[in-house]
């Protein structure tokens, strides 16, 4: 039986409804994530334009992980509500180091985050949120097995929330300030997304997997290329893949900057909801089918109705392997040695990690279990190490009942908590700090810079889990196992047959204690302490309001060159630890971000001394000196993450405006609810204007209104002036969060909290 059943009949009951409404009013049919949007609209149906109008929508459900949940929960708490208002939840799945294997590692992290996992279970308890307790599971995994549901939507504050699209759902990853929103019973807001479709034909065979299909469209699409848009999949191909497969694909659509990825619901779907204890889901679904759908002429004449058609054919789809260092750099499997050899990417590969949100999955397990147990059985031993990240205790139960755990212990594997581990650097790597070149390949979603280990040389690849395993078995970046060989320890020359596995469980799925605590029916007498003394968690206190007037004698904290991912302007790993702590987490801002000055990460100049210390010093220098600061970016600036530190922290240490030639969406919007300016040359070549010294003033917020540009008027060291037009995306309601000072002064005020 679902959870919150009653939710999914009562939308399922007014679907066909919403459906043909929005249909006649738009005179057009209509594609499945127009009709999720339409039937989620906070107000009556009225017709949108893509990519330009902001509208309201009443999401179905909200879910947390924990280091995003303690600041979104800290906001709750200021928000002046007894309850949140749609099913939520919170899981804790971030904060546990692998480091030994998964009890020891799991119990270590009780102990170290105690105080963390004790006031998320007590928030949850006393909001009514559900609570998955640490080594229930990865958020998204979870979701998927046990609250995604075709045709609804929701969001999480994570970036791959959008997983849930392998079950049919629109789920947007959000910032906590968001999730507040709709925890309160406001209505989320969103920019009306484009639409992207994808054409699958074909079937997948041998060794090409779900997963390649997305390592190809970020290839193709790059980092940037699916911003503002939702990516709808369609054709032959798309059912012919697993439902877990279709969340490989949905979940790695963050990673090309898709505001949502969806396929239709369908019989892998239908399967997926009754292995996973949910055939009423199914039954519901199955009653409403044509409306879990595109309308058929929008896959039939996908040009005319997508603003951007892409084919694929999965019966030529070729493995691929994607990085390093970026997500979208995309070779196929064939052309890796070359590829390798040319940019002096070390081929020796030292580990082969599996799991993640992205492949974590039965199907996935048990694909790169049938590679290790031809390994076993070909007398051939691992040569890199070998670490496997369960998705969920529900897949941790099932894999080891049958026998898949095993087959990796027999290649001496290092089974780890059903965490997100190594994949946010939660990973106590030996050797690590001694920063040595080297290659790691792994099935998970990003590779940035320092993500797994900290290590700025580490090489990160990703692939399918079962090209990991083959790769981390022959322990080099160059083998290809389609028609390379390997020489076993008896000197025999063998081939790797390709993988076989299971959709689902033969037997089903099973588990024991699946780690969910349910919230108390009142929580109104549930007490929530934060000891103020505590290193980790900090009640919030409320940003400053605008002034009301223009800025001026603003300092250049830093002019950022190149990639500058929310994993560079707010670092995880052991900085996790301080994710309900704003002034100490504030001391990474902007860590890894390159200074275009002097091409140095964390060097750049306090221009009140002359000196050159670490951006977080010199960002609290700034703000105990009583000055306020801007920061400079190059293209899609706050890509990655949604993690809303790292617009809190700007904030916190006195950064007005963030000046940029582009935004991810999530860090726009992060920024934007922070009070902070999110601001965009309108000339992209003006970021050479910048220069170390300048002093600024931003003109026009008197009269601060949408579409209009603003002035960034730069004094530089020589005393001449550069006046730069500066545009933005901020609509009536996001111009009224700047001038209270964020969002949730808003909110606070419109509750009747005093602020
Ligand atoms: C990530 O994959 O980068 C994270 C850690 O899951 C983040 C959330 C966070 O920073 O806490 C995400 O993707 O949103
Ligand atoms: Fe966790 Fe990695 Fe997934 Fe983020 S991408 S939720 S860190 S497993």
């Amino acid at each position: 039986m679902a959870f919150n059943f009653d939710i999914i009949q009562k939308h399922y009951a007014q679907l066909p409804a919403h459906v043909n409404e929005a249909r006649t009013l738009l005179g057009k049919p209509l594609s499945l994530s127009e009709k999720i949007l339409y039937s989620h609209l906070w107000e009556d149906v009225m017709a949108y334009n893509r990519g330009e109008d902001y509208a309201d929508f009443r999401p179905d459900r909200v879910a947390m992980q924990d280091a995003t949940a303690q600041m979104a929960l800290l906001q709750f708490m200021m928000a002046g509500k007894d309850k949140v208002a749609v099913p939520s939840t919170v899981h804790a799945d971030h904060l546990i180091q692998a480091k030994t294997g998964s009890d020891q590692d799991l119990s270590f992290a009780l102990d170290n985050n105690s105080e963390v996992y004790d006031f998320l279970s007590t928030v949850s308890d006393k909001y009514g949120i559900g609570f998955w307790k640490p080594g229930a599971g990865i958020i998204h995994q979870v979701v998927l097995e046990n609250y995604a549901f075709p045709g609804g939507m929701m969001i999480g504050t994570d970036s791959h929330t959008v997983n849930a699209g392998g079950l049919g759902m629109v789920a947007i990853g959000v910032g906590g300030a968001d999730a507040v929103d709709v925890m309160a019973g406001m209505a989320w807001e969103l920019k009306f997304p484009k639409m992207i479709g994808i054409k699958l034909t074909g079937k997948l065979s041998g060794w090409a997997s779900a997963k390649d299909v997305i390592l190809k469209v970020a290839g193709i699409l790059t980092v940037k290329g699916g911003t503002g848009c939702i990516i709808e999949y369609f054709g032959e191909g798309a059912k012919s893949l697993s439902c877990t497969g279709k969340g490989t694909i949905c979940n790695m659509g963050a990673e090309i900057g898709a505001t949502a990825s969806i396929f239709a619901y369908d019989d892998s779907m239908e399967r997926y909801l009754r292995a996973t204890d949910r055939a009423d889901v199914a039954d519901a679904a199955n009653g409403v089918r044509e409306h879990l759908t595109a309308d058929a002429e929008i896959y039939e004449n996908p040009e005319q109705y997508f603003d951007q058609v892409i084919e694929i054919n999965l019966s030529e789809l070729e493995p691929h392997i994607n990085g390093p260092f970026t997500p979208d750099r995309a070779t196929p499997i064939s052309k890796m040695r070359i590829e390798a050899e040319e940019n002096d990417w070390p081929l020796d590969v030292e580990w082969g990690l599996i799991g993640s949100c992205t492949n974590s999955s039965y199907e996935d397990i048990s694909r790169a279990a049938s590679i290790a147990k031809q390994a076993v059985e070909k007398g051939l031993k691992t040569k890199a190490e070998f670490g496997i990240n369960p998705g969920s205790e529900q897949v941790r139960y099932t894999i080891d009942r049958d026998g898949f755990i095993e087959t990796f212990e027999d290649l001496n594997a290092k089974i780890f908590t059903n965490a997100c581990g190594p994949c946010i650097g939660q990973w106590s790597r030996a050797g690590a700090e001694k920063e040595e070149k080297n290659t790691i390949i792994h099935s998970f979603n990003r590779n940035f810079t320092k993500r797994a280990d900290g290590n700025p040389n580490t090489h990160a690849f990703v692939a399918s889990p079962e090209m990991v395993a083959a790769i981390a078995i022959s322990g080099d970046l160059g083998f290809n196992p389609m028609t390379d060989t390997l020489v076993n320890e008896n000197g025999d020359t063998v081939k790797f047959n390709p993988p076989t596995g299971w959709e689902l469980p033969p037997n089903g799925f099973a588990v024991e204690d699946s780690g969910y605590q349910a919230p108390c029916e009142d929580g109104s007498g549930v007490n929530i302490v934060v000891n103020p003394e505590s290193k980790r968690l900090q009640i919030l206190t409320r940003f400053e309001s605008w002034a009301g007037t223009d800025y001026s004698g603003l300092k250049l904290l830093i002019k950022a060159k190149g990639k500058c991912t929310t994993d560079h302007i707010s670092m995880a790993g052991p900085w996790l630890t301080y994710r309900g702590h704003l002034d100490n987490i504030s001391n990474n801002l902007l860590l890894g971000a390159i200074n275009a000055f002097n091409d140095k990460p964390n060097c750049v100049k306090n221009t009140l001394n002359g000196k050159y210390d670490s951006t977080p010093k010199v960002a609290r220098a700034y703000r105990n000196g009583g000055v306020a600061s801007i920061v400079v970016g190059d293209e899609n600036y706050g890509e990655g993450s949604s993690r809303e530190h790292a617009a809190m922290e700007p904030r916190h240490l006195g950064v007005k405006a963030i000046v940029v030639k582009s935004f991810a969406r999530i860090h726009e919007t992060n920024l934007k609810k922070q009070g902070v300016l999110a601001l965009l040359f309108n000339d992209k070549s003006d970021y050479d204007v910048i220069q170390e010294d300048d002093t600024f003033e931003i003109k026009g917020l008197t009269s601060f209104a949408p579409d209009v540009s603003l002035t960034l008027v730069a004094h530089h060291g020589d005393d001449s002036v550069d006046e730069i037009m500066v545009n933005h995306t901020f609509n009536e309601n996001q111009i009224e969060w700047f001038k209270a000072g964020s969002a949730l002064n808003l909110i606070s005020r419109q509750s009747g909290v005093n602020v």
